[in-house]
């Protein structure tokens, strides 16, 4: 096999933005009166400088609405004139939805400009004495630190593999061994079959369906890839509108592919603009590029890779919105708080139903009540996508976050809020990686990849990170370096970190909701949670001991050296969330069926009162099961059997297949003429047979 490269930096970081501001006030109550001051919910630490973010009484609401000049509160109105202020803005988008977000108080949201040379703690004092002023929120800089992709092409991974074929024709497709892990060791030192998220289980039951639209809330995403194209939200009034004209009157010109909400929608969605701190490159690196074909990358098209809701080549893939928060050409210091609110709200207002999430905060927010305190603007704008329905099969919208790369043992806010999914993020063993952050508020892990050096191999490599989209285009933050940019120039490959973990999550809620339109199920966001909260296997037992992890070191005298070290891995017991996140179980969650995992070549027992979920043999009697031929021949069964209200059966090949159990309930008999008793009931069970790897990852 080529290797890839060594890579020195493999580790990617989380999308995340400074600074965390002392906590001022906690929960979301009324502020009183009495001290203004702790009306200022952040601090100046790290904002955009020239404006405030206001959280106004309704009186000024509905008066700025109409003229922003005048509040008709002479003491806001002299401030601002003071101030010299030049423009007063609504944050949200009232022109659409507005009921709802004026029941969620949306509307009391502004946006104050003025004098960049200002001093905003003066400014902000001076607002929180009004008391038609509630909240004076500081506009803080989300940054987000370089970060960089391996790019391949397929040429250079063309390996030739001896008798394995995968689910689609895409050729990079076994190189995602986060889909269906057959445990090469040249990709990772201890890779693990059946280390993934089940992919092609979950596939013989749905691929994807076009009406369930993810917001991939990164930088933009590159949306004429060739394996991401055909799979992106597409606004078709924008599309086939005039250019410069807002054809569909969303509040947004020619936003045909999503927004670029870091220019608050008023420029086109990018992915290859550079930008530089000093020497250090900044700018775009193809995150939100690569995240997005995690989600829904095409499958079946004969190139590149697939994505875990990508369709299987009918049209049938669930369609990617770029919500752009990151872009290169903003300069550091100007993309403020208002215009993650600003995104999400877009995202929630043109029919997004899930919420994909791989930034957060670093540092120090520790409780929910101050995140929603300090960034109460961005919680807005969140709880607002979470209140809409925009999925025929489901009442709410989800929203899936990643836990970040810190190794910390807290989960980078936002994603630590309790009402949302926080992903953590597994090596290619099936154990934490070495940066994964993980315990509180996490809640489900998934695959993230980890660089490491395979066996026989002297250097790190990338096969054991996450394969996905890239745009060939955008700059190589790693090798980018003094003002000079070094693109990546191929239109796939490797990063690794929660960001990678959390669309996998993002693809599986997709592909529940597929399943649930296609099968006409409907549920409710928290219902979708729970699925994916418990359609997962256990971690737990397997964390115990410690495996070798890989490291460098770098001095002038020694240069780069490669370490080992052992990584503990029972101090992340019971901290990985749930468990390690199964698509075949989400869908089979969502079905209502009954799952049982069985290894291969082993016979095993089912006790039918397990199926029925009672334990009571006495209420509800086996009548008959039947298996089908089909099942038959896909798990090698040959021989099965029941008696005593127990199966007995072995399944000779790996896969999935599904058994109808036949049963009587309230009784011994079914009723009917001349006897009495009970119902006859069917029930389906799913049996999901897997090779036993003996590390505990599946049983
Ligand atoms: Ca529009
Ligand atoms: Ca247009
Ligand atoms: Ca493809």
């Amino acid at each position: 096999m080529n290797k890839v490269k060594f890579s020195l930096f493999a580790l990617v970081a989380i999308i995340a933005a400074s600074c965390v501001a002392d906590p001022v006030m906690e929960g979301e109550g009324v502020v009183a009166e009495k001290n203004p001051m702790a009306k200022i919910i952040n601090s100046s630490e790290d904002a955009v400088a020239g404006e405030l973010i206001l959280y106004v009484d309704e009186q000024t609401a509905d008066a700025w609405s109409i003229n922003t000049t005048r509040s008709g509160n002479s003491k806001l109105d002299a401030v601002a004139e003071e101030l010299g202020v030049e423009s007063v803005k609504p944050v949200f988008n009232m022109a659409v939805n507005a009921d709802l977000k004026r029941a969620q108080g949306m509307h009391r949201w502004y946006v104050v400009k003025f004098d960049k040379e200002a001093n905003l703690d003066v400014v902000a004092e001076k607002f929180a004495a009004i008391s038609s002023i509630d909240r004076v929120q500081f506009s803080t800089v989300v940054n987000k630190p370089q970060i960089s992709a391996t790019p391949v092409s397929e040429s250079e991974v063309n390996v030739t593999r001896v008798g394995e074929t995968e689910y689609f024709n895409d050729p990079m497709l076994y190189l995602q061994w986060h889909y269906n892990n057959r445990g090469y060791q040249s990709f990772f030192p201890g890779a693990k079959e059946g280390e993934d998220i089940g992919a092609y289980g979950a596939w013989d039951y749905t691929t994807g369906n076009s009406e369930v639209i993810v917001a991939v809330v990164d930088e933009g995403v590159k949306y004429d890839h060739p394996d991401l194209a055909a799979n992106m939200w597409v606004n078709q009034a924008e599309k086939n509108g005039q250019d410069g004209v807002d054809d569909d009157g969303n509040g947004y010109v020619d936003d045909i592919y999503g927004i670029n909400a870091a220019r608050a929608g008023k420029g086109p969605i990018t992915w290859d603009q550079p930008a530089w701190d000093g020497d250090e490159y900044v700018g775009d690196s193809g995150h939100g590029t690569h995240v997005a074909g995690t989600v829904a990358a095409v499958n079946n098209n004969g190139i590149g890779v697939c994505g875990v809701a990508g369709g299987n080549g009918s049209g049938n893939g669930v369609r990617i919105m770029s919500i752009q928060i990151f872009d290169g050409s903003v300069p550091a210091g100007q993309n403020g708080l208002d215009k993650n609110a600003i995104g999400i709200e877009y995202a929630a207002d043109n029919g997004a139903s899930i919420l994909q999430n791989s930034w957060g905060y670093n540092g120090e927010i520790t409780s929910d009540g101050f995140y929603s305190s300090n960034y109460g603007v961005e919680i807005a704008a969140l709880k607002y996508f979470q209140s809409k329905s925009n999925c025929a099969a489901m009442t709410g919208n989800v929203i899936i976050f990643a836990a970040g790369n810190s190794g910390a043992d807290i989960a980078n806010y936002p994603g630590a809020y309790n009402e949302f999914i926080c992903v953590t993020a597994l090596a290619p063993d099936g154990m934490p990686t070495t940066y994964t952050c993980y315990d509180e508020g996490c809640n489900v892990a998934a695959p993230g990849g980890e660089s490491e050096v395979p066996e026989g191999e002297s250097g790190f490599m990338d096969y054991g990170c996450v394969l996905s989209t890239l745009p060939a285009e955008a700059p190589d933050a790693e090798h980018s370096r003094n003002g000079s940019v070094v693109t990546y120039g191929k239109n796939y490959g490797y990063m690794q970190g929660t960001s990678m973990a959390c669309p996998h999550v993002s693809g599986v809620a997709a592909l529940v909701l597929s399943y649930a339109l296609d099968h006409g199920i409907k549920l409710t966001n928290t219902q979708l949670y729970d699925v994916i909260t418990s359609s997962v296997r256990n971690i737990d037992d397997s964390l115990t001991g410690s495996v070798p992890r890989h490291y460098i070191t770098y001095s002038q005298a020694t240069g780069y050296q490669i370490h080992v070290k052992n990584f503990d891995l029972s101090a992340y017991k019971g901290k990985m969330g749930t468990g390690k996140l199964d698509a075949t179980f989400a869908i089979m969650n969502v079905r209502g069926a009954t799952c049982i995992p069985v290894v291969v070549n082993e016979e095993f027992e089912l006790n039918f009162g397990k199926i029925i979920g009672t334990g009571d043999i006495n209420v509800t009697v086996m009548k008959d099961f039947v298996i089908t031929d089909e099942v038959k021949n896909r798990l090698g069964i040959d021989t099965y059997d029941y008696f005593n209200n127990k199966i007995y059966l072995k399944c000779t090949k790996p896969g999935i297949g599904v058994i109808t159990v036949k049963y009587i309930a309230g009784g011994k008999t079914v009723g009917g003429t001349g006897a009495t008793g009970g119902k006859l009931m069917e029930k389906e069970v799913v049996i999901i047979s897997r090779e036993n790897n003996d590390n505990g990852a599946w049983l």
